[in-house]
């Protein structure tokens, strides 16, 4: 196996792939080497605890793991890691990712998941609190982070209303 990124993005399906792009494409904005990957909880939960177990030993040092409905994902990647693992709860079409959001988040004590908002929201501030931790033992991170929230907020001074 290649050696490890530092963010590893996980997603319960491919049909999460177009929401978590988002945190794909905000982790390649900053430069961070990170990998993608089809891994569920419930489909595939053999592979998923291989991954997982491996990740710390190849030099990953946060979890991002998406998922929806009955989404256990982000506390199964838990259970087998000390690694940070972040929940990006997917927004699903029969309960609006509520769903989703309550699996993530309601973890019992002792074996945490930091979650996130639901959706695009979930998955663009995910990869930005993984830089942010990546960023606590990385000096030039903190700088280009706090560019970007000067970036923001020049944007959001800059709007004009009709
Ligand atoms: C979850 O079930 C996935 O994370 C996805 O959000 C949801 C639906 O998966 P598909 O039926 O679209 O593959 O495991």
């Amino acid at each position: 196996m290649a050696a490890a990124p530092l963010v590893a993005i996980l997603m319960g399906s491919k049909s999460d792939w177009e929401t978590m792009r988002q945190a794909d494409e905000m982790l390649t904005r900053f430069e961070i080497p990170h990998e993608c990957r089809v891994l569920s909880a419930h489909r595939t939960p053999a592979e998923t605890a291989e991954y997982i177990g491996q990740a710390e030993s190849r030099g990953t040092e946060v979890i991002i793991a998406a998922a929806g409905g009955a989404a256990h994902l982000a506390g199964v990647c838990a259970a087998h890691t000390i690694l940070p693992v972040l929940g990006v709860p997917m927004e699903s079409a029969s309960l609006k990712g509520m769903d989703s959001l309550l699996s993530t988040v309601q973890m019992p004590a002792g074996i945490p998941v930091g979650t996130l908002a639901i959706g695009p929201a979930g998955a663009r501030n995910a990869a930005l609190l993984a830089i942010a931790i990546l960023a606590t033992s990385r000096p030039p991170l903190r700088d280009r982070l706090r560019q970007f929230r000067d970036e923001q907020r020049r944007k959001v001074l800059a709007e004009t209303l009709p």
